[in-house]
């Protein structure tokens, strides 16, 4: 290939809704669908990069909004991006990086987006972009979040018997801590050895409460804990003094709060999200702090569709460690399909594909017809 300059001619940016498979109940919001952002840069060689932009409740997770990072894409960072050169994807988020504050998730779907077209126009993988795979296939863990104990260990037995799953991370914080340790014994109970049981409090307890919350899941037979409380400081207290693993979800926002992190061996274990990140290659660069203070890692998602879900595959297969797999089920937790060919999940992995850029393929009816602007009465 030749290493001319291809211009990127054409922004494209528009928002997706699409229903979830039964209300997601988390301490901070109950999501029953999800709206995918998407980018397309239109290149002058004809190619078509992809990125997804998503988040967590609207804005009951952080600062970001999908709707707002449409906004930002449309009129900060397009102007940016036409014409420049395409092929120089880390020339081009140095420039994003300059010109635009934070806005990580809004620059992850963009960097993804440049990956994309140029792994179409080299004939590599993403995962080889970013320097090569470790790994073809991530472990999946699935999310128990249904609100209801019963309903929760139907759901993880109907995952177990399909061989799609066998860690399950329940979501907890909304009810009184005993209530839910109750919650995560029960559970932990009716697996046994089956299925690993972990949890996510989403930064719901005082510290006061996650000491009796930690000592709680223990017993139950939890073997971590992601974000029980919010401060940094907190966390730092916690770890050690009980016999489970602290993860790091919210108070990791890229490679500079990593590093103030892994300063203070805060954490056991370093919960990466690419958009959290900024982008797959600060994903890799969180990673890389992580391996040097020896915190293990785990490759987490912000309920992704098959795009985001499939770049942050790309992302963690390539790095060294990934001792406590991944959760990357977004797709999973969504009625509809908007790929051709659907990720392939099996005996409990999700395998990274190897066919050019993401190396995946839209179906453009369908995404056209989940398009939120193309709804009848759509004013936006
Ligand atoms: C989070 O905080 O980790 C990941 C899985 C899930 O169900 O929600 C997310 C968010
Ligand atoms: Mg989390």
């Amino acid at each position: 290939t030749s290493t001319a300059p291809v211009r990127i001619e054409r922004v494209e940016t528009f928002l997706v809704d699409l229903p979830t498979i039964r209300p997601h109940k988390l301490s901070m919001a109950t999501m029953d669908g999800q709206t995918l952002m998407l980018v397309r840069l239109y290149c002058s060689d004809g190619t078509v990069g992809v990125g997804e932009g998503t988040t967590i409740g609207g804005l009951a997770y952080g600062a970001e909004s999908p709707e707002g990072m449409k906004l930002a894409i449309d009129t900060y960072f397009a102007p940016q991006l036409l014409g420049a050169d395409a092929n120089h994807v880390p020339a081009m988020m140095a420039k994003l990086n300059k010109g635009i504050h934070d806005n990580r998730f809004a620059k992850c779907a963009v960097e993804t987006a440049l990956f994309d077209a140029l792994g179409q126009r080299t004939g590599l993988p993403v995962s080889q972009l970013l320097g090569g795979r470790v790994r073809d296939s991530l472990p999946v863990a699935w999310t128990l979040a249904s609100g209801d104990t019963a309903k929760d260990i139907d759901e993880a037995e109907r995952m177990l018997a399909a061989r799609r799953h066998k860690i399950f991370k329940l979501k907890i914080g909304r009810r009184a801590v005993d209530a839910d340790v109750a919650h995560v014994a029960a559970i932990k109970k009716a697996l046994g050895d089956r299925g690993a049981v972990r949890v996510d409090v989403n930064m719901a307890w005082s510290e006061l409460d996650a000491q009796r919350g930690l000592a709680g899941l223990v017993d139950a037979g939890c073997e971590l804990v992601e974000q029980p409380v919010a401060s940094v400081d907190a966390l730092t207290r916690l770890k050690g003094r009980f016999a489970i693993a602290v993860m790091a979800d919210e108070s990791l926002t890229g490679p500079v709060s990593a590093f103030a992190l892994a300063r203070q061996s805060g954490v056991d274990v370093f919960a990466i999200k690419t958009e959290q990140s900024g982008g797959l290659r600060a994903a890799q660069q969180v990673a890389g702090i992580a391996d040097a203070a020896g915190i293990e890692l785990y490759g987490g998602t912000m309920l992704e569709g098959a795009i985001g879900t499939i770049a942050s595959a790309h992302a963690f297969a390539t790095f060294r460690e990934l001792q406590w797999g991944t959760e990357l089920f977004g797709p999973l937790l969504l009625t509809e399909e908007i790929l051709a060919e659907p990720l392939q999940y099996r005996d409990f992995q999700l395998a990274v594909p190897t066919a050019p850029g993401l190396g995946i393929a839209l179906d453009e009816d369908r995404v056209q017809f989940f398009r939120r602007d193309k709804k009848q009465g759509a004013t936006v």
